[in-house]
């Protein structure tokens, strides 16, 4: 359904003159701290300002619409609905009929000092500095609140946004999530992505494009070719509605629609709310000069703040003695935050260094849980068996479990990992469309709600499509807001197995070297089994990279019992005294076959399993390296920058006095993986590479 008017709709308003002044409250409210920020960065206090004037008629609504518990998600300019979600009115605004302390939230001047000190990065802001501006997310469901804010990359937030909704629905309860997004942003991947799914999966999610005609510069009609952009509703099956956004009340009445849907079942829709562009993209930019000066003058004439001031006092829903006393209320609230916060102390230096990673919860905790161990099949697994059964006992285990990706529902997935799950928990094992930025971005959502999302990629290689909301939201997820962020990404990976270029990469590199991701290689069945029981047990980002060569060519029996494994451990495979092979996944399996053929002519070769590549096991790696003094590290990634390069640096820099031969690596030649199989196997690192690399390492 896609409903609108040829021209903005402007309706008139069944709402109370209570609710109506209140609207006003929070907008002059926000005019009044976005105007005092805009004077704070001329004065250099604060380095930067998105300046929120001319939107609030559209964030302020969409926050006052929100329940206690339902999902805020913000942008640059959505100062109001921030205000709106925080601060419980009737402390905010004594004395002026808007009802009882809800008892629930903090007290408002607390909350906008800590508000305050975050836009000026100080220590007691909400990120302590680490993280400027509205980049900052606040959840605390003990006070109703789950306010999620934004990474700098537009339209990568709907994703998650929509995956706070698919919590909602998944839960059981009737809690909304609002989004915001410029017209800018709607030319954005993540938008199709995430507005698609929450489509297809009928969440309730509420888009509201902020359209006030310019991004930084470029005009809309630069930006997309569409009459107007809730056109587009359709096109995804969704409600979609132009309004006015300079008119609360038609605002308001908009969202209202918006959430009874969302509420009941129907799915997202999408608003868009027509607005002007007042300021320049940021305060202290010239980029306002953009907008033509009649155009600019008809937006300024129109400034929602005073037109609804005026507008209410000719409605005779506020007067002027009644003006004048809640402007000075605010006036006076404003100066005491701001103030306040301009005095307050920087962040200590040690916040630079606080965890990227969230602490695995106490081993008793995991222990304790409702430990259903599923019956293990008895005899030889295979790796490929091994994972699956990591997923199974873990969907037993923890309801809270639940399965992303392609194909993997009915069909059991192009692996055949998710065997008989979708049977058994349709809810729980999702097929989804082929959007991977949308899908984890969806997890990532999901996860900071409560749920431990397992996404599937179908092959490695299609990462790259996810990138960003890895490397970007999720990585970077504890250290802005100390807040954990479970996810498993599952990958099946690596080459041998004649699939060209795009089907056989080893792409862990990329994301080892992001801070705030997990990266575990099993090689073993074991591994496969424990380390991806330990990934979905972790609270923090974790990407198994599976290695699909061994997916049916090892088999062992399972270890017994709870047989999680401890991500952050390297293991010795073979004992040896002459030198040490460091593999992971398929490599360590070259290492060893290697050191088998060492043997024969004496030589004693000691084998490393890295098994996780992040965190990285040192001690264990380095105590090997002393013992036989020298080292060759194995794997199947390139070579420039592999892991490889890490790993001997690191021994260069700590081993040195040991070492009796320079580090060696044996890796894949900085080229794509080639198709036809002679061409693949040429270039693989294999037992004669690893043999002739090891005899060079010994003969010094
Ligand atoms: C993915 C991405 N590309 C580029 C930018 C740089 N950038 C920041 S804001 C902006 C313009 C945004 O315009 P719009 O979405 O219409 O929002 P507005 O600022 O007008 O409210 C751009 C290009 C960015 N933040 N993210």
């Amino acid at each position: 359904m896609t409903v609108h008017s040829p021209e903005p709709t402007t309706v008139a308003t069944p709402a109370s003159a209570r609710e109506r002044l209140l609207r006003y409250a929070f907008m002059k409210l926000t005019r009044d701290f976005d105007s005092r920020f805009e004077a704070l960065l001329l004065t250099g206090r604060v380095s930067k300002w998105y300046s929120e004037v001319g939107n609030e008629a559209t964030t302020i609504p969409a926050g006052l619409a929100l329940g206690a518990g339902d999902a805020l998600c913000t942008l640059h300019r959505d100062l109001g609905a921030i205000l709106a979600v925080y601060l419980d009115p009737a402390r905010a605004f004594p004395g002026f009929g808007f009802g009882e302390p809800d008892g629930r939230r903090p007290e408002p001047g607390v909350l906008l000092h800590r508000l305050a000190c975050q836009l000026l990065g100080k220590g007691e802001g909400f990120s302590q500095g680490v993280e400027r501006s509205f980049h900052y997310g606040y959840l605390a469901p003990e006070h109703g609140i789950l306010h999620v804010g934004m990474i700098s990359h537009l339209g990568s937030m709907i994703p998650v946004a929509a995956g706070c909704a698919f919590a909602f629905r998944q839960s059981g309860s009737d809690r909304v999530a609002i989004n915001f997004i410029g017209e800018g942003g709607t030319s954005t991947g993540d938008f199709h992505e995430g507005l698609n799914m929450a489509a297809v999966w009928k969440l309730p999610l509420i888009l509201v494009i902020e359209n006030n005609r310019y991004a930084f510069s470029t005009p809309a009609r630069l930006q997309y070719a569409a009459a107007r952009l809730s056109d587009r509703g359709s096109g995804y099956g969704v409600a979609a509605e132009t309004v006015d956004g300079n008119d609360p009340d038609a605002m308001a009445e908009a969202l209202r629609r918006a959430i009874e849907r969302a509420r009941a079942g129907e799915g997202p829709t999408l608003l868009e709310a027509m607005l002007g562009r007042m300021r320049g993209h940021s305060e202290g930019d010239d980029s306002l000069k953009v907008v033509p000066a009649e155009e600019l003058a008809g937006y300024r004439a129109g400034d929602p703040v005073p037109a609804y001031a005026r507008r209410l006092e000719e409605e005779g829903v506020m007067d002027g003695a009644l003006r004048e006393r809640l402007e000075q209320r605010i006036a006076e609230m404003v100066e005491a935050a701001i103030s306040r916060a301009i005095d307050a102390p920087p962040p200590p230096d040690e916040v630079a260094l606080r965890p990227v990673f969230a602490p695995a919860p106490p081993e008793r905790e995991i222990r304790e849980a409702p430990a259903v161990i599923a019956k293990r099949p008895a005899g030889e697994t295979t790796y490929v068996d091994a994972i699956h059964q990591a997923l199974l006992e873990e969907m037993e285990r923890d309801e809270s479990v639940v399965l992303m990706g392609q194909d993997i529902g009915v069909f059991e997935g192009a692996f055949r990992t998710t065997r008989g799950l979708h049977a058994r928990w349709p809810e729980r094992v999702l097929d989804t469309p082929i959007a991977e930025s949308g899908t984890i971005g969806i997890a990532i959502g999901a996860a900071l709600l409560g749920y431990r999302p397992v996404v599937e990629m179908q092959f490695a290689d299609f990462i790259s499509c996810g990138f960003n909301q890895l490397v970007n939201v999720a990585a970077k997820l504890y250290y802005r807001w100390q807040v954990p962020c479970p996810i498993v990404v599952r990958l099946p990976s690596g080459g041998g197995v004649g699939a060209g270029p795009f089907h056989s990469q080893n792409d862990e590199g990329w994301f080892a070297q992001t801070a705030g991701i997990k990266v575990v290689c099993p090689a073993t069945v074991a591994d496969a089994l424990g380390l991806l029981k330990a990934a979905i047990r972790d609270p923090n980002p974790v990407m198994v990279f599976e290695h699909k060569f061994l997916y049916r060519r090892i088999k062992s029996a399972l270890p017994e019992g709870d047989a999680e494994a401890r991500i952050g451990e390297a293991r010795v495979m073979r004992p040896g005294r002459h030198l040490t092979l460091i593999g992971y996944g398929a490599s360590t399996w070259t290492c060893l076959e290697a050191a088998e053929e060492l043997a024969r002519s004496g030589v004693e070769a000691e084998v490393v399993d890295l098994r996780t590549l992040v965190p990285y096991d040192e001690e264990t790696v380095l105590a090997s390296v002393k013992r036989t003094g020298r080292a060759l590290v194995v794997h199947e990634a390139p070579l420039t920058l592999g892991f490889g390069a890490e790993v001997a640096a690191r021994l260069a820099d700590a081993a040195f006095p040991w070492l009796d031969a320079p580090i060696r690596r044996v890796a894949y030649p900085d080229r794509p993986v080639p198709y036809a199989k002679n061409l693949e196997k040429m270039l693989l690192p294999d037992k004669a590479k690893v043999l002739a690399a090891a005899r060079e390492v010994l003969a010094f």
